[in-house]
Order: structure tokens, then C-alpha cells, then sequence
């Protein structure tokens, strides 16, 4: 009870007091979230449209703090990207190699796969997650036997692995449902599932952008399945390109729907688009204001997901700091420049690596505390 007092001054600290507020229809979600209660698609929809970013940050932050306080979570991992050659063609994408040029992408072995494990030997990390292109000749099976070399070779390494693009390629080679691919995949030493692939959902934008691939009935499928079967896994949004607000809104309302449903869920990550390279370039990327406007209102209107992950290699590690006090509660991890799929977008992290002393500083650094995870979210460290 104490603690929902202060936590109820620090709304009205920044949000000026209810009574006060001019707009009443954003009065009507100010006083929603204060009692924890769901807001609708229309009030999410108003929250991007008439909410300033002060407005909406103070409302994502006072639920931020009431869920998790001042801790922030991260976690010590690394990438494997297996190839960037792909048989799709998303216009977005910087990093894909069509298949028809594959001399220009890179097409790692398993053994050299593995030998990226080997790597850290003796180094604390808890995750390795891997994802890539979609190349036609590595199928599921190719993909089991790494699965299970790794396990073998570092039991204790969580392996969080393949967007539902991937999945659904590789099961439909196969011919296997997803039920039947999950499993063989699980036990072959598979933990959890990310959470790419999911772009925007809705039909007149997927098809302008990634209409090749999985719909959205589909990669919500196979994350069902997933969560049915003992998985956890995270969702994506790719946005700030020609989509609008009503369909992040949408978007999200999928999602929301489906973890009413499952609790498999974790995490939230708003990816920003980046126009480096790529078939989009001329469309312009959105601001910061508006970036920090998408993580307050993901964390207002997802309300059934446990956290909200600013990825740093992505949005800059300053903007990831300012984005703490939007609603965001996890920062991912150290990540040791093992990805390649931003910088090539254009993203301010060109070697993405930060240490483990220097991600804690960086959260330390807005007073907030760092908490060490594994990809469950169980602590391993609290540095107060
Ligand atoms: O699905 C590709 C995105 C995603 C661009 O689950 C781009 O913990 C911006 O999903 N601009 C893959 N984004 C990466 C991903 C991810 C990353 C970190 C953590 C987790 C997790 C998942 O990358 C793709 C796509 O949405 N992407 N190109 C671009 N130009
Ligand atoms: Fe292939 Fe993924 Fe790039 Fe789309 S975003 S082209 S599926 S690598």
C-alpha cells in the first residue's frame, strides 16, 4: 500500500493533477491507467495522436515503476547470423543477399557455427540468438544439428533461435506442422523463440513491405503453438515507415489478443526503421519524439506483456538510455558485435558491443538499477 502511494505521486508529479488536465478524453486514459485498468484501441489511438510525449511517457513510466521499479534487466549474449542469403525480398531489409546472388552474402558451416560458440568458452554469457536470412539449402535438419552440437558443447547456453519466418519456411520444406517442427527442433535443444519476423500485420501495409513471406495468422500460429508447447518467445514491431497509427494499434491488439490467450510472451520490442541501403530509402525515419512515443504507448496499451525492450545496437545506446524513462524496463544485452542486421540499415552502432561494466554504467548513469537476467528473466546479478 505505501508503495502504491509514491508510486501514485510520481504520476501526479508528472502528469499535471487529473482535475486539470484539458483534453477530457485523455483524462479519461489518464485515470484508466492509474487504476491499472485496460485502455481500448481507441484510447491507443488518441494516445498517438493527441498525447504530447511528456504526457504519454509519464503515464508508461508510472506503470513502468509499478511493475519493476528502478530496475532495468539485460543480459550477457551473442548472435549467430547462419547466412543473409534469403528467397525473400522485404523492401525494408538491408542485409538479405537474394539467393540468385548468394556471392555476395556469407553462408556460415556448422562448424564454424559452432566455433562462434567455442569462442566463449570460459566467458559468462547465459544466450546465444540466432537468426538470419532464409537460405533454401540450410532446412531444418541442417539447423537440428547445430541445435544439438551447441547443447552438447555448452549445455548451460540458452539457445533463443529463428523468427517465425524462418520456422515456417523451414517446416513447410519439410512438411511438418508446426507442432511437429517445434518439437523436433526442442528436442534437439532449442529454449525460446524471438521475436522477429512480425514487421506490421495488417494486410495493406504487409503487402506493400514483405508480401512474400508469413502472414500475420501465421506467425501468430507458430508463436501460439510455441507458447502451447512450453515456450516463451518475443514480439517485434517493425514501425516509422508508410505504415499509421492505427495499424501499430492493430498490430498490437493481435498481440495483446494472443497473450490473453498463451502467457507465452516475454517482451515487447519496437524496432525502428532504418532507410540505409535498402528499397524504403526514400521514405524519411521517424524522430526520437516519435520513437519514445511508440515505447509509451506500447507499454500503456500491452498491458498483459511483462516488459519493454529498447534494443540498443538499433536505436543508439543514448536514445536506449532516454528511452528508460518511457516505459522500457530491458535493454537486451551485451551483444559482442555479433550482428550485422542494423548496421547495415544505417544504425548509429556500427560494432554494436558494449561490456558488462559498461551497459551497468549506462543504466546506473539515469538512476535506475541494473538488474543481470537470464532469457527467462530470472536474476542472476542486482547492481545497487
Ligand atoms: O524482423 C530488418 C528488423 C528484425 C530492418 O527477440 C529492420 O529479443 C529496422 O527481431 N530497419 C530481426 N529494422 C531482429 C529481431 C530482434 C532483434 C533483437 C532482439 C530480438 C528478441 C529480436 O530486424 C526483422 C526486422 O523487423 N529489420 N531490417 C531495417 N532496415
Ligand atoms: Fe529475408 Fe528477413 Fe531480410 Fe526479409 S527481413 S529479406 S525475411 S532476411
Amino acid at each position: 500500500m505505501e508503495n502504491a502511494t509514491i508510486q501514485n505521486t510520481s504520476l501526479s508529479l508528472l502528469v499535471p493533477p487529473l482535475s486539470e488536465l484539458p483534453d477530457p478524453e485523455l483524462k479519461q486514459i489518464a485515470e484508466k491507467v492509474q487504476c491499472g485498468e485496460r485502455i481500448t484501441d481507441e484510447d491507443g489511438l488518441l494516445l498517438f495522436e493527441k498525447g504530447s510525449v511528456s504526457f504519454v511517457g509519464a503515464l508508461a513510466n508510472f506503470i513502468k515503476e509499478q511493475r519493476h521499479g528502478k530496475k532495468v534487466f539485460f543480459n550477457r549474449n551473442f548472435h549467430i547470423e547462419p547466412t543473409n542469403v534469403c528467397v525473400f525480398s522485404c523492401s525494408f531489409c538491408s542485409y538479405s543477399r537474394l539467393y540468385a546472388r548468394r556471392e555476395e552474402g556469407w553462408e556460415l558451416t556448422r562448424e564454424q557455427m559452432l566455433n562462434k560458440v567455442k569462442e566463449y568458452d570460459g566467458i559468462p554469457v547465459t544466450e546465444v540468438h540466432i537468426v538470419g536470412g532464409v537460405h533454401p539449402k540450410m532446412d531444418i535438419h541442417f539447423f537440428a544439428d547445430l541445435l544439438s552440437a551447441i547443447k552438447q558443447h555448452r549445455p548451460d547456453l540458452h539457445i533463443k533461435a529463428f523468427t517465425a519466418v524462418e520456422y515456417d519456411y523451414m517446416f513447410r520444406k519439410a512438411k511438418m506442422s508446426a507442432e511437429e517442427g517445434l518439437k523436433f527442433l526442442m528436442d534437439a535443444g532449442l529454449d525460446s523463440i524471438p521475436g522477429g519476423g512480425a514487421e506490421i500485420f495488417h494486410p495493406e501495409i504487409r503487402e506493400k513491405i514483405c508480401a512474400d513471406k508469413v502472414d500475420a495468422e501465421g506467425w501468430l500460429h507458430i508463436h501460439e503453438t510455441a507458447h502451447r508447447l512450453g515456450l516463451h518467445s518475443n514480439a517485434t514491431i517493425l514501425y516509422g515507415h508508410i505504415e499509421k497509427y492505427e495499424h501499430r494499434i492493430d498490430h498490437m491488439r493481435r498481440l495483446r489478443e494472443l497473450q490473453d490467450k498463451t502467457g507465452g510472451f516475454q517482451t515487447f520490442i519496437p524496432l525502428k526503421f532504418r532507410n540505409k541501403d535498402n528499397d524504403m530509402s526514400h521514405v524519411p525515419e521517424s524522430s526520437i519524439v516519435e520513437d519514445m512515443k511508440m515505447y509509451a504507448v506500447a507499454r500503456i496499451y500491452l498491458d498483459n506483456f511483462p516488459h519493454l525492450k529498447a534494443y540498443w545496437p538499433m536505436l543508439g545506446r543514448h536514445n536506449a538510455q532516454l528511452a528508460l524513462s518511457f516505459g522500457v524496463d530491458d535493454l537486451d544485452g551485451t551483444i559482442d558485435d555479433s550482428t550485422k542486421i542494423y548496421s547495415m540499415a544505417g544504425a548509429e552502432e556500427q560494432n554494436p558491443s558494449l561490456t558488462t561494466e559498461q551497459l551497468v554504467a549506462l543504466i546506473k548513469q539515469v538512476k535506475r538499477i541494473p538488474v543481470e537476467r537470464d532469457t527467462l528473466y530470472r536474476v542472476i546479478k542486482v547492481y545497487d
